[in-house]
């Protein structure tokens, strides 16, 4: 067969590059950046530096890829397995569901999604369809607080992180002032690290705030270096100074706003001097970042998970919508563009939320405490947005999940109900998810559990049922409306799924539906295989699939800026809500107010006299994502083991030099990282990377490949008392530990 040139897109990681595949009889023999589209030569940075999308070739022929459906032939963890047909797993594991929904009801299934890995809406469709609200992931502690806090405000949120693109008129940025929260792009997002680049040569003012001199820090005119967890004071102090010096959008306040007077007393209780004695920034800081801020209009304020995962992140999400509101920065150009949803179909709509029962998605687990991200959430905010917009915004995945943690204890306590099986997609929970020990004993106790991956990873080790998946390379790619917001991008299956005597992968889609066409869905998966689907999602366009790639494979709609003043925003006032009166309809405080992270020095004296250290955990690798990559020897060669970043001093008191190992020691557990000698922290703080394990250590119990090596998990805490009071989400970026010397050989 002659050579084939196919454009595919990258799901390595989040911003979705468009890559030419060279193949030959279904092997892949070169891949390119695909220069002439604008997701990768015009805003990106060069997909050639990028070592995941190297690694691609090794990843395709690698020996440990799952090739064919697995099921468990020893005890569980025993790294038993027999190889089976895809229709006898499909068979089994629809008998297993249906037998189990017989005895406990839908809700005893949960579901174990990732982030953004695959089409999203598939699970939560299936999961709809089967009657189960329990659909987990880590959603609590990424998207959704912000996700939700922003639809919750604003009706809509503006340009996800993911797709940050800054403004240019003529060549020149007409933002003024770009305010980085928690977020260090050259490690994370790439693609907005060159806007900020860019926009900084032109003037743009930058402000960061990291309790870590990251690189990003480096590149600010101010960088606030705050106390963990402490971003809420600091943004109500800076909102302070802008409504106490007159620095705001009056007109935008006085007519698009709800909630000002209420903001402005709540703001009151903020003063940078009381605000410094919380963050440690000195008041004297405060004033002129937010001075910066205000002067320098519009802005664009975004966070990362060093808001999203803190004690209080739904209300410093917040405040730091609070402070774009309060510039008028909303909608606006050089602002935070709300984009609306996408022309086909979308992706939100394909989830069939409307499927799950009332009394059903009452039994979600979780929601009587933290009802932002989850159903009582979704039912407030939703009927306003689609009043304005005639479409939903979020897929379950971010906007109705059940809480992890909580969904974990009723595994092991049979509390609030039994949840006796789960299916894993896309994730890879005991690496990433907290509290590792009881949630490994809550899977061990599980009659079913299934996972769909491209490895054996430590959380596969312990399925009943193994599923290979078809890659990215492997599948076609439609984003239409979760990350990609209005834009709808394409990209074209490269290689087979399926060489026969080789192996023999399926699409999640073909999973699930496989499972849903046994379990009496059979109605809603009329479309066999990913591009049927996608051929009618396009309808709207009056193209398929093949048609729309033919054209390009993209639309991203011109901007259209000051929606609301024809439309008005998607929230019960019709304004943009600096008070809230979702959250006030939910029961929570209408407005943010600054709370102490439940593991810290401050807030528990006593636990610190023997876990003395502040643990920041996550910072992200650049060249992993998140557990994955670990077995791709490129890349792996160029981050070999696991780091904890110790401030010089620090280290020095406990006899630590930098490349010694070092034992991290919390009330749950212990593991062992490499130390890095990093002075650009507050002594009392270290941080350890996440999502370690080691592919190359056996598989079977106990080692589980590593699974308690260094795997920090083993350390974060879970407790439902210790997460966000209405987001759910646990501390990652928080919590109590010691550190000591480990032997070196
Ligand atoms: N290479 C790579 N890229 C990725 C990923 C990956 O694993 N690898 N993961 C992707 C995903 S799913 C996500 S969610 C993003 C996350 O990426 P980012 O949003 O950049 O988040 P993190 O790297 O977790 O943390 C960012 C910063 O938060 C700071 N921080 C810690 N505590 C606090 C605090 O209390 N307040 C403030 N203001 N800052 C604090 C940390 O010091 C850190 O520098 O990255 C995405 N991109
Ligand atoms: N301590 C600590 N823990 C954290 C964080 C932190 O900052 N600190 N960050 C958290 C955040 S923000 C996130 S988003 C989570 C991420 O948590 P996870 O979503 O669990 O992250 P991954 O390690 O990327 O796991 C994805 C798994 O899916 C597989 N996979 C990839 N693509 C596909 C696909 O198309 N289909 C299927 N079926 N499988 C696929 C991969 O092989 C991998 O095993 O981690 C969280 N965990
Ligand atoms: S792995 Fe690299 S090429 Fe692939 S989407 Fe991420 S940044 Fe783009
Ligand atoms: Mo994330």
């Amino acid at each position: 067969m002659s050579e084939q040139i196919k454009s595919a897109v990258c799901e390595f990681c989040n911003p979705r590059c468009r890559i030419l595949v060279h193949s030959q009889d279904g092997r892949m023999i070169k891949m390119e950046e695909d220069k002439s589209h604008p997701r990768s030569a015009t805003t990106w940075p060069p997909t050639e530096a990028c070592p995941r999308f190297r690694g691609a070739e090794e990843f395709m022929v690698h020996p440990d890829r799952l090739k064919f459906p697995l099921k468990r032939a020893g005890e569980r963890g025993e790294g038993k397995w027999r190889r089976i047909s895809w229709d006898l797993a499909f068979d089994e594991i629809a008998g297993k569901l249906g037998e189990l929904r017989e005895k406990y009801g839908a809700e005893t299934l949960a579901c174990h999604g990732g982030t953004l890995r695959t089409t999203e809406w598939v699970h939560p469709r299936f999961m709809n369809l089967f009657g189960s609200p329990n659909h987990v992931s880590a959603a609590n502690v990424c998207h959704a607080p912000c996700i939700n806090t922003a639809t919750a405000l604003l009706g809509w949120p503006p340009l996800h992180r993911t797709f940050l693109r800054f403004e240019q008129a003529s060549g020149k940025v007409t933002t003024g002032c770009v305010m980085l929260i928690g977020i260090d792009p050259p490690k994370s997002r790439p693609h907005i690290w060159k806007s900020v680049r860019d926009a900084k040569k032109q003037g743009v003012k930058l402000i960061v705030v990291d309790p870590r001199k990251t690189e990003t820090a480096e590149l600010a005119d101010i960088w606030l270096q705050l106390r963990p967890g402490t971003d809420t004071a600091l943004f109500m102090s800076m909102a302070h100074v802008i409504i106490e010096e007159g620095l705001y959008d009056k007109d935008f306040v006085e007519n698009w706003c709800h909630g000002f007077k209420d903001l402005k007393e709540r703001a009151a209780e903020y003063a940078p001097e009381k605000a410094a004695e919380i963050t440690r920034i000195a008041a004297k800081k405060i004033r002129e970042a937010a001075r910066t801020y205000a002067n320098n209009t519009p802005t664009i304020t975004t966070n990362g998970m060093g808001l999203e995962q803190q004690s209080s992140a739904v209300a410093g999400i917040q405040a730091k919508f609070i402070l774009s509101m309060l510039t008028g920065s909303i909608d606006v150009p050089g602002g935070e563009y709300v984009p609306g949803p996408a022309r086909c179909v979308t992706e939100p709509e394909m989830d069939l939320s409307d499927k799950l029962l009332p009394e059903q998605r009452m039994k979600q687990i979780g929601i009587d405490r933290f009802k932002v991200v989850g159903w009582p959430g979704r039912e407030a905010i939703l009927p306003h947005v689609i009043k304005v917009w005639g479409k939903p915004f979020s897929v379950q995945r971010a906007s109705a999940t059940s809480h992890h943690p909580s969904v974990y204890r009723a595994m092991l306590t049979g509390e609030p109900y039994p949840v006796r099986a789960m299916i894993g997609i896309a994730s890879n929970p005991l690496v990433t998810q907290p509290n590792v020990k009881l949630m490994y004993k809550a899977i061990k106790s599980l009659d079913l559990y299934v996972v769909q991956d491209y490895w054996l990873t430590p959380s596969a080790e312990l399925a009943d049922y193994v599923l290979p998946v078809a890659s990215w390379l492997e599948r076609p790619y439609l984003g239409a409306g979760l990350g990609t917001m209005d834009t709808i991008l394409g990209g074209e299956k490269a290689l087979p799924s399926k060489i026969s005597g080789q192996y023999d992968r399926k699409t999640d889609y073909e999973i699930l539906r496989g499972l849903g066409m046994r379990l009496g869905q059979e109605a809603y998966w009329p479309w066999e295989d990913l591009e049927q689907v996608f051929d009618y999602m396009l309808e709207p366009l009056g193209l398929d699939f093949k048609g729309f790639m033919a054209k390009g494979g993209y639309e991203s709609p011109p901007r259209q800026y000051r929606k609301f003043e024809k439309m008005g925003f998607g929230t019960p006032s019709g304004k943009a809500e600096l008070s809230s009166t979702i959250f006030e309809q939910l029961g929570y405080d209408p407005l943010p107010r600054h709370e102490e992270p439940h593991e810290n020095p401050i807030s528990n004296p006593d636990l610190a006299k023997t876990y003395p250290l502040m643990l920041n955990t996550g910072g992200r690798i650049r060249v992993f994502f998140h557990s994955e990559h670990r077995q791709i020897d490129s890349i792996r060669r160029r981050h070999p083991h696991p780091l904890v970043q110790i401030h010089p001093e620090t280290a020095a008191e406990l006899g630590i030099e930098d490349g010694d190992w070092a034992w991290i020691e919390s009330p749950r557990g212990r593991i062992r990282m490499k130390a890095k000698i990093f002075d650009g922290m507050d002594p009392g703080m270290v941080h350890c990377e996440h999502g370690w394990w080691f592919p190359e250590l056996p598989g079977e119990e106990p080692w589980l490949h590593g699974l308690w090596e260094s795997n920090v998990n083993v350390l974060t805490d879970d407790n439902p008392d210790v997460c966000d009071r209405m987001g759910g989400g646990w501390p990652l970026k928080w919590g109590l530990c010691k550190v000591y010397k480990a032997k070196q050989y």
